[in-house]
């Protein structure tokens, strides 16, 4: 440290905010000329991004150092979000926004000749995720920043992040998203801080000096995992967090052995194989592919992970009894469960704890939060793979499994059936671990991510636990997405509206926006609501101009559906319903026609480069595209787009665009949606099933403000019944669709063979065609609504004024009051 007579000549030199937009000129500069190794004869957008980012960068830095240093000096208790994924997009615009430096940095780059809004496209997006978790991890850190609790996130620094999707005559062909090929100007290396991780070897028994047997886990392989700190900056707050990311490094740099033998090539190459553990991310969305290298991947990180939180405990110099006093840690979904058994082998094995003592700690510091019901994503491991990659934690899994099962008994006693049921380990061929069970075990609290969603898991997945442990182990957090990114950020133009009428409050406290109520019917402020709509209309029909020539009318109704391509939210019912239109408009007089209310049917999304059936799904979307974009007829009537690559940087040009967006998944298989919150917040309506979030959107703005069809979550079942053992009922209006697709019209309908099947003759799991009249029905009233702009901006403001509890801030206090029992602990500025 420096001597205490010297601070303040340090003081003096310390970074401050930028005051002015001379402050960050000089920065900028010194950034392209210093860091870049660049003049002003070279500069172009990219090194000026560069430049900005580093400026910006460094004075987020010493706010972050400064958190840090409060936190640890006042010894509070903090949070780690455990999360394979974090979708954080672009980071340049929000940490400017954040920190309430963007202004400077506009007027000060327009100064060099340069738009900062081309500076900030030059950013890759970091798309370290698939869609709604990881995305709801990046919402949750900027909460937990914004609202000034020490709370860090924990992941892994994927090389490769979500593929990028081009379309290649209407099929999806996934490419290599490798983000860091200029680097990451957001990224601080942190190559002192590793750790060693151990993978294979066998367990060892002894007995130690008081007689006591012990067992512990030796002679594996060894990878390091290195630290990268990525700052998480909070919206009017000097609270930077942490987003510590782990990359896979070789353990040492060669094998002396094999060096020393004389094969150098292959001792340097097998060191490099360490490398691939991070190296790319796995493309499934609610999908368990059960992969060794996914398992290498969960436990590096998680190992690593802890392995800090100790070490950073251990600090501190409290006795283990008050780990969780000082300690909670969240599991978004069982990804990351394999932290539950290492926390409980680092007290028994490497610190010795008494077993009951150590389980205690463990289960009073975990939470654990599900974000599926879907049994394809409810994660399971072979046995064999877990005894041969981790043996010491499979002996850990089955003492818990054991001393849980002995509870279980002694509560219901003699109910076999009911152990089996239980049991971590399923009696499969080969025997599975099922780790949405060990978290359960392993956590004191459990929660949902939507209301509905939250008692669904009560009343089929995990009912025998809410039997075993009562109900209130089992809660509810509603999801929430940040304001800042969605709408601040993606929408200024309707972020400034608002703020002309009640203030910008609500970027902070976004419960505010009940104050906008109070304009719903004036009409002047409806006219300048629909401008900014209009005009967002215009900014997407630009991008699709751009990216696929399709030109777009932003007069028409938008109706879009962005989201991954995933049969249970049912992108087959919407375009099989376009596709009814269609055929229904080339079947009227031109009059007619013309009658009717035009409309831009967009989509958008990936689909897991595994999954035929959604990648046939987008194969029909791209063919009807095709077909009706360059049917005359249709030029004032119809346009259908997909959307190539969405992403969060697209999201953000995509979602302030809609008139009506759509949320169709089959009822009861939508955890939660945030999307759907996001589309409210632009002041678009919706149309959906009564399904995750949905339901409790439409508690909050009324229910003559969203559009809602189909078949309840509690009539599924029975309906999934009927189709197998009655058959599917396809009635008029579907067959007509289906006899359209089969005529060859879209091309060779061998191509939507299986897709059709699957609805007629496969059981119709989704019940696309138990809702699909109810879902034209639904768009008919849609196309009359839409007619009366007055009552159309009406609902639109009214929605959006109501739309406070959807902010991932309140989502963040409920977990920190209902699970976590953390306080704020802001810095002073
Ligand atoms: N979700 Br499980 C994902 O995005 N990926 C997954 O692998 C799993 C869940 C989503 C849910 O589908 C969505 O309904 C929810 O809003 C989101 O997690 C965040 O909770």
């Amino acid at each position: 440290t420096i001597p205490l007579e010297s601070r303040q000549i340090w003081k003096k030199f310390s970074l401050g905010e930028f005051g002015d937009k001379q402050e960050f000129q000089q920065e900028f500069v010194r950034h392209v000329e210093t860091s870049l190794a660049r003049s002003l004869y070279n500069c172009d957008d990219l090194a000026a991004y560069q430049a900005a980012s580093q400026a910006v960068r460094d004075r987020l830095v010493v706010a972050w150092n400064r958190t840090q240093q409060k936190h640890t000096l006042t010894d509070t208790k903090r949070v780690y979000y455990l999360s394979l994924e974090f979708l954080m997009g672009r980071a340049l615009d929000n940490a400017m926004l954040n920190t309430r430096t963007k202004q400077y940095a506009r007027e000060g780059v327009k100064d060099f000749g340069f738009r900062l809004e081309d500076l900030i496209e030059q950013e890759p997006d970091a798309a370290l995720g698939n869609g709604g978790l990881g995305r709801l991890a990046a919402c949750f850190v900027d909460s937990l920043a914004s609202e000034n609790y020490p709370g860090w996130g924990y992941g892994l620094r994927y090389e490769y992040g979500i593929f990028k999707q081009k379309i290649i005559d209407g099929y999806q062909v996934e490419q290599p998203d490798y983000w860091l090929t200029y680097g990451s100007s957001w990224e601080i290396p942190r190559n002192e801080i590793s750790v060693d991780i151990m993978f294979y070897g066998y367990v060892r028994h002894y007995t130690d000096d008081e007689g006591v047997h012990r067992r512990c886990w030796e002679g594996g392989d060894v990878v390091r995992a290195v630290a990268s700190d990525f700052p998480v900056p909070g919206y009017g707050t000097a609270n930077v967090n942490n987003l510590r990311l782990w990359s896979s490094k070789p353990a040492q740099e060669f094998d002396f052995a094999k060096f020393n033998a004389g094969d150098y090539i292959n001792s340097v190459s097998e060191q490099q194989r360490a490398e691939t553990i991070s190296a790319v991310l796995y493309p499934n969305d609610n999908f368990d592919s059960g992969k060794e290298l996914r398992l290498k991947q969960q436990y590096l990180w998680v190992a690593a992970s802890l392995n800090d939180i100790v070490r950073r405990f251990k600090k501190s110099k409290r006795p283990w009894r008050e780990f969780p006093e000082q300690i909670a840690i969240q599991l978004n979904d069982t990804h990351p469960t394999l932290a539950i058994v290492e926390l409980q082998r680092i007290f028994v094995d490497l610190e010795q704890l008494p077993w009951k003592e150590a389980w205690d700690l463990v289960v009073e510091t975990f939470g654990y939060t599900n974000h599926t019901v879907l049994p394809e994503a409810l994660e399971k491991w072979p046995v064999p793979m877990l005894e041969n990659l981790l043996p010491r934690h499979l002996e850990i899994i089955y003492d818990i499994n054991l001393y849980f099962l002995q509870e279980v008994e002694a509560k219901f006693p003699n109910d076999r059936e009911l152990l089996s049921r239980v049991s971590i380990i399923e009696e499969s061929q080969p025997q599975q671990a099922r780790m949405a069970y060990l978290a359960i075990i392993g956590s004191h609290k459990v929660n949902g991510v939507a209301e509905l969603h939250s008692d669904l898991i009560k009343k089929t997945i995990f009912k025998d636990f809410v039997a075993v442990y009562g109900g209130d182990k089992f809660i509810n957090v509603t999801n929430g997405i940040t304001p800042r990114r969605w709408l601040h950020q993606a929408n200024p133009e309707l972020s400034d509206l608002i703020a002309s009428k009640i203030g910008s409050g609500f970027v902070k406290d976004l419960s505010e926006l009940r104050h906008l109520e109070k304009f719903a019917d004036d009409e002047d402020f409806q006219r300048q609501w629909m401008l900014v709509k209009h005009k967002r209309k215009e900014k997407l029909a630009a991008l699709v101009k751009s990216q696929s020539g399709v030109v777009l009318n932003p007069d028409h109704l938008f109706d879009i559906q962005v989201k991954r391509i995933h049969e249970y939210k049912r992108q087959q019912l919407n375009i099989l319903g376009v596709i009814h239109r269609y055929v229904e408009l080339k079947q009227m007089s031109p009059e007619e026609r013309r009658k009717m209310t035009p409309r831009v049917s967009l989509f958008g999304g990936k689909s897991a480069p595994g999954y035929y059936m959604a990648k046939t799904i987008i194969k029909l979307i791209n063919d009807v595209g095709k077909v009706v974009n360059n049917d005359p007829d249709m030029f004032d009537s119809l346009k259908v787009v997909f959307v190539e690559d969405y992403n969060v940087s697209k999201a953000e040009i995509i979602i302030p665009a809609s008139d009506i967006s759509e949320h169709i998944s089959t009822a009861g298989t939508e955890a939660s949606g945030t999307s759907n919150m996001k589309f409210v917040l632009n002041g678009g309506l919706i149309i959906g099933t009564v399904d995750g979030a949905n339901v409790e959107i439409t508690r909050e703005i009324g229910e003559d403000n969203i559009y809602l069809f189909g078949h309840l979550a509690d009539e599924v079942e029975d309906i999934r019944h009927k189709h197998k053992y009655g058959g599917v009922q396809v009635g008029k209006k579907l067959q007509q669709v289906f006899d359209f697709i089969q005529s060859g019209a879209l091309g060779d309908p061998e191509i939507y063979t299986s897709l059709l099947h699957s609805i007629k003759y496969g059981g119709d799991y989704y019940l696309v065609s138990d809702d699909f009249d109810a879902y034209l029905e639904a768009q008919h009233t849609i196309n009359h609504d839409f007619k009366d702009t007055k009552e159309w901006a009406r609902k639109s403001i009214v929605s959006v004024s109501r739309m406070g509890f959807f902010s991932s801030d309140r989502a963040i206090r409920d977990y920190a009051e209902g699970i976590w029992n953390v306080e704020p602990s802001p810095v002073e500025e």
